[in-house]
């Protein structure tokens, strides 16, 4: 079967009621995000990677091979060269690693810090003979992927007994919709003086999970149709925090689309796949302030603590500092596949032996050449290269430093909200309307 067939219609049965069966988007995904139970947490992510890796593994191996030959037909050396090829850069693979090696003394603290936390937490509940006491197991970090962990924030909170901004919570009392959300996100742009989404993006895209039985791919993602008007984002949105977040990284893809429609159809497309995927979460740092939250009247004021902002800061790390690793790791064991080095002897071994060793963490229960782990994620099933994310964690940071001197900001960054900055935005549109030209 097609991987990606087999990711979307994926599903984890309870061992006692078979016909109780939970699919990934929302079920499982709630249960890693919200359960503090340490045997739930864990036949959620055992049960979502046997479901999905092990089909997966003969047919990744034939796709890998086609791959290469297309790649080698076209002059690459083999595929890894192509998708590295997307950042038009000599030495690109030496820039990632020491933008990682620049990371990691910062990721390692942060691995330290929450380790020890968990180790408070579920430290009964770990086998003691098996565990390595310096990794973390990997289905306790609020993420089935462990990509990003910003769901155990109330876990590993600095200041526990300081009241935060609790965006669930309000997005909740404010009777959200998640037609709401993608309203906001539309409003933020448009404040900047960047697009509206136009009646076709309204009418053709799927912003729920559908509730007959067809089977979605719920997957974000969003749509270009190289028609200069039919632009489409494709989620299975619920009303929460996370998601809102995501809004507004999948929005950001479609301003990219619409502010370049006008190029040549070479240059339809972002100056690399890395601006297009930081273009949303840029919009996102300045929506998550404080200063927004109040100019939204989700807030009462913005005025923060030291203790406030150390915890703003932590969610932060969580979220954007524990997903280096995660997206190195992703592709370098892929171009390694591409390379050969690593082969179906040792896919899984090796994918094992990376996230021991850059993201510190370790399988929950033991695991084996007849699963196939790095299938239990989208991008492998769809063979989406996922550098893309990692250097996008950097430009994000670098476009939103850009954008609040550009609003007139003064002051600590991570306050900066250059929410209807027609300056900010004009600039944003300069360069998005670039496109790869
Ligand atoms: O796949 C996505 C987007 C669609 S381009 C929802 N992201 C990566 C992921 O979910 O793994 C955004 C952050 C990283
Ligand atoms: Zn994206």
């Amino acid at each position: 079967m097609q991987l990606k067939k087999i990711y979307a219609n994926a599903k984890v049965c309870e061992p006692k009621r078979k016909e109780k069966c939970y699919s990934l988007e929302p079920d499982l995904v709630e249960i890693m995000e919200k359960s503090r139970n340490y045997s739930q947490l864990l036949w959620a992510w055992k049960g979502w990677h046997d479901a999905t890796g092990p089909g997966m593994r003969q047919t990744f191996a034939k796709i890998v091979k086609l791959g290469n030959k297309g790649a080698r037909e076209s002059n690459y050396t083999d595929l890894s060269e192509q998708w590295i090829e997307d950042f038009e850069m000599k030495g690109f693979e030496k820039v990632v690693d020491d933008l990682y090696a620049k990371i990691k003394p910062f990721y390692v603290q942060l691995h330290a810090y929450v380790r020890r936390k968990l180790n408070g937490i579920y430290g009964a509940k770990y086998n003691a003979k098996k565990h390595n006491q310096k990794l973390i197991q990997a289905h306790l970090l609020g993420n089935m992927w462990s990509q990003s962990w910003e769901d155990i924030f109330d876990l590993v909170k600095p200041y526990p007994f300081v009241e935060e901004l609790n965006l669930d919570k309000k997005l909740r009392e404010n009777n959200y919709t998640v037609n709401g959300m993608f309203r906001d996100a539309e409003e933020f742009f448009v404040s900047m003086g960047l697009f509206k989404m136009n009646p076709t993006f309204w009418k053709y895209s799927m912003l729920e999970k559908p509730t007959d039985n067809r089977t979605a791919q719920c997957h974000a993602s969003a749509m270009n149709f190289f028609n200069g008007f039919d632009f489409r984002i494709k989620m299975c949105t619920v009303v929460n925090e996370g998601n809102y977040y995501t809004v507004h990284h999948e929005m950001g893809h479609i301003e990219y689309y619409i502010a370049y429609r006008n190029q040549s159809i070479l240059f339809k497309g972002g100056a690399n796949s890395a601006f297009h995927e930081a273009i949303g979460d840029t919009i996102a740092l300045s929506v998550n302030t404080p200063k927004h939250l109040k100019a939204k009247g989700l807030i009462d004021s913005d005025e923060t603590s030291v203790q406030q902002d150390l915890n703003f800061l932590m969610k932060m790390a969580l979220k954007k500092i524990a997903f280096l690793p995660y997206s190195y790791v992703m592709d370098k064991w892929r171009w390694n596949v591409f390379r050969g080095l690593i082969n179906e002897t040792n896919y899984n071994e090796k994918w094992w032996q990376m996230r021991r060793e850059y993201q510190g963490l370790e399988a929950p229960v033991e695991r084996s050449e007849n699963d196939f782990d790095p299938g239990a994620k989208y991008h492998t099933a769809s063979f989406t290269p996922y550098t893309r994310y990692f250097i996008s964690y950097f430009h994000q940071f670098q476009f939103y430093k850009a954008l609040c001197k550009l609003s007139g900001h003064k002051g600590a960054l991570h306050k900066s909200d250059f929410y209807c900055s027609k300056e900010a935005g004009a600039k944003l549109k300069e360069m998005l309307a670039l496109g790869a030209s």
